[in-house]
């Protein structure tokens, strides 16, 4: 397993150890942290040159393969980190940007990948003599696309251009399916949330589907559907499994998935699926909240699914969770328990708000 050392800000050790699990996704072993304050970045090299100094002693000495840093870095702060550490250097949207890139199995996603990668790496890209030496197999060895490209400004427009354009030819298909679906009075109910807190596995449980399921961050990529039941002599309604958000998602991804994401918009109802046990749960959801904000969805009317309430919280901690966020369904997708609330809940809701439309 490759070594990694990260650097992240003294005092966000919530964030540090998602930047852990991140490089764990990609199958790095994080071996040190390593604490900066951010009041003294700088231009060229982000850290100050005496953390630099201290970085070059210590990346060889525990023969690190990578530094990440938990920042969104400039392209100069990487090629001129890169030119003083004998690692490979990494930043946080390139580490997700590279998590993506593994997970595209549609042709849309693997579109949407590229478009985010060639906007990333354009600086790199289009002056390659200052290339960052080759980092992974995606990120630093030959993106999609740039094996056929001519590395100049001219020919990578061109490139985003067309996949723009094949884009655009999807999203019509798509478009029409939607409209298909919104026609058919059938209810849409999106689950959404922090990446990993366990949206594809209760999906799995309303639709009886067997979407992939794992500790890694970001397994799911691409929207997916399926008809669940909330009462046997009810219509089925119909679910979404969504993309995980997470923060510090890169802008330029959410620009490329922003046709998938506002789809979530469109929905009836949304289920907002916490990891209760997780300890950054406010912070998370302050992400969940920023982020349907971003993709139009901050109006729907939604109900918290404190989720994985098999795993130990304290009643005290409980309450302090409904103060914080509000009251919502504690269930376990993984066990089942509280699906059968869940479920009337929803019903409850959904009349609620829409008892004009007929299908439930
Ligand atoms: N203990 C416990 N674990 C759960 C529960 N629900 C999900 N998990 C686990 O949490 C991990 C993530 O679950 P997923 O369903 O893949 O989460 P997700 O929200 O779809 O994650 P991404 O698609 O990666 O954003 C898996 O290891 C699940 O087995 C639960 O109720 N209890
Ligand atoms: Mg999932």
């Amino acid at each position: 397993m490759k070594k990694a050392i990260i650097v992240g800000e003294k005092g966000h050790s919530d964030t540090l150890h998602e930047l852990e699990l991140l490089l764990a996704t990609l199958g790095f072993e994080t071996i040190a942290p390593f604490l900066i304050n951010t009041k003294t970045i700088t231009r060229s090299t982000f850290i100050t040159s005496g953390k630099l100094e201290e970085l070059k002693g210590i990346a060889p000495l525990l023969e690190a393969d990578v530094v990440a840093f938990d920042f969104s870095l400039s392209y100069t702060q990487l090629a001129n980190l890169k030119k003083e550490i004998p690692a490979m250097i990494l930043d946080r949207p390139r580490i997700i940007l590279e998590i993506f890139s593994k997970r595209a199995t549609t042709r849309e996603g693997k579109i949407q990948v590229e478009l985010a990668y060639l906007k990333i790496r354009l600086p790199e890209l289009v002056n390659p003599k200052a290339k960052l030496d080759q980092q992974m197999g995606y990120i630093g060895g030959k993106g999609p696309g740039e094996k056929k490209l001519e590395l100049n400004r001219r020919a990578l427009s061109l490139r985003i251009q067309s996949l723009k354009k094949k884009l655009r030819t999807i999203e019509k298909n798509r478009a029409q399916k939607r409209d298909r679906r919104m026609q058919s009075d059938q209810f849409i109910v999106s689950l959404v949330g922090y990446t990993n807190a366990g949206k594809s596995t209760l999906f799995n449980q309303l639709t009886k589907q067997s979407m992939p399921t794992d500790n890694l961050l970001f397994h799911t990529l691409e929207p997916k559907i399926g008809k669940g039941f909330l009462s046997s002599a009810l219509h089925p309604v119909l679910f979404a499994d969504t993309v995980g958000f997470i923060r510090k998602l890169p802008h330029e991804l959410i620009e490329s998935f922003k046709s998938t994401l506002e789809e979530i918009s469109l929905s009836d109802l949304l289920l907002i699926v916490l990891d209760c046990s997780d300890s950054a749960l406010i912070a998370q959801y302050k992400v969940i909240q920023d982020t349907l904000k971003e993709i139009h969805a901050d109006h729907l009317p939604f109900m918290l699914v404190y989720n994985k309430a098999d795993l130990p919280t304290t009643e005290l901690k409980r309450a302090e969770i409904v103060s914080s966020l509000g009251d919502g369904v504690w269930i376990s997708a993984k066990t089942g328990d509280g699906l059968e609330e869940l479920r009337k809940r929803v019903l409850d809701q959904l009349f609620q708000h829409y008892s004009a439309k007929d299908s439930v």
